[in-house]
């Protein structure tokens, strides 16, 4: 059983604002840093329908080029995108980095292992959705190739088996702790079931840490809220 950091410090940050859609996988990696970080009541969430593409509106788009979610604002008014970006301001927040690293190794190594869960997995994933799957519906998809789709399916399965040879060798992504890289690898899996694709059953090592990881509060209140939004 794992506890939730006390974090003093957190609970006296400035009131933030996040757009985000709230089962998205990619929003799931920073409510769950939030959570982890006991930040959840600094944040003003500001619904952003991907289904309905708002995400693609002009007024969406000033404030992060890239038209993904999430996108954190800062009361000074600074927006920070990318999740990988977030959870680092986050973390930073109270002076005790606990999701990226401590040491300079650390936060080597924690970014090495978030940068290839996305590239390997998460993006993959998603790349698969967008393109070999109905996706966000045909008024948001405006352009889809289902063959690089595919690629990138199987792209995505290769890093399963990937990641699950990591944890054969240490009990979390990036070494003996739970970290942003952890997050990362949780949401590209979370991608996964939503588009239907499974963990290979032989990746028991990749099992395994989803089910400790599912353990953790910050995650069991994320599946809840997504299990019952209002
Ligand atoms: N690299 C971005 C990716 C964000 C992303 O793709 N978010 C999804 C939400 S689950 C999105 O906005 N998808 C909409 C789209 O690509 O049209 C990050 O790490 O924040």
């Amino acid at each position: 059983m794992t506890t939730q950091p006390q974090h003093s410090a957190a609970s006296q940050a400035p009131m933030m604002k996040i757009f985000d859609w709230y089962s998205g996988p990619y929003p799931a990696r920073v409510r769950i840093a939030l959570a982890e970080k006991g930040l959840l009541p600094r944040i003003e969430f500001v619904s952003v329908n991907l289904w309905k593409g708002e995400h693609k509106q002009p007024e969406f788009l000033a404030l992060n080029y890239s038209g993904t979610l999430p996108v954190l604002q800062l009361e000074d008014g600074t927006l920070i995108a990318e999740c990988t970006a977030i959870t680092q301001y986050l973390d930073g927040l109270d002076g005790t980095p606990t999701l990226t690293g401590r040491t300079p190794v650390e936060q080597g190594l924690i970014h090495m292992m978030t940068k290839r869960a996305e590239i390997e997995l998460m993006d993959a994933v998603s790349v698969y959705f967008h393109h070999a799957t109905p996706g966000l519906g045909p008024e948001v998809e405006l352009y889809q190739n289902a063959e690089w789709g595919l690629r990138m399916r199987d792209k995505a399965v290769r890093g399963m088996h990937y990641f699950d040879g990591i944890l054969k060798t240490r009990p979390y992504v990036a070494g003996d702790g739970f970290s942003m890289a952890d997050i990362a690898v949780l949401g590209g899996l979370i991608f996964a079931a939503l588009v239907d694709l499974a963990i290979p059953a032989e990746c028991e090592a990749l099992q395994a840490w989803l089910a400790r990881v599912n353990e953790r509060p910050s995650v069991q209140a994320w599946r809840a809220l997504v299990a019952s939004p209002h």
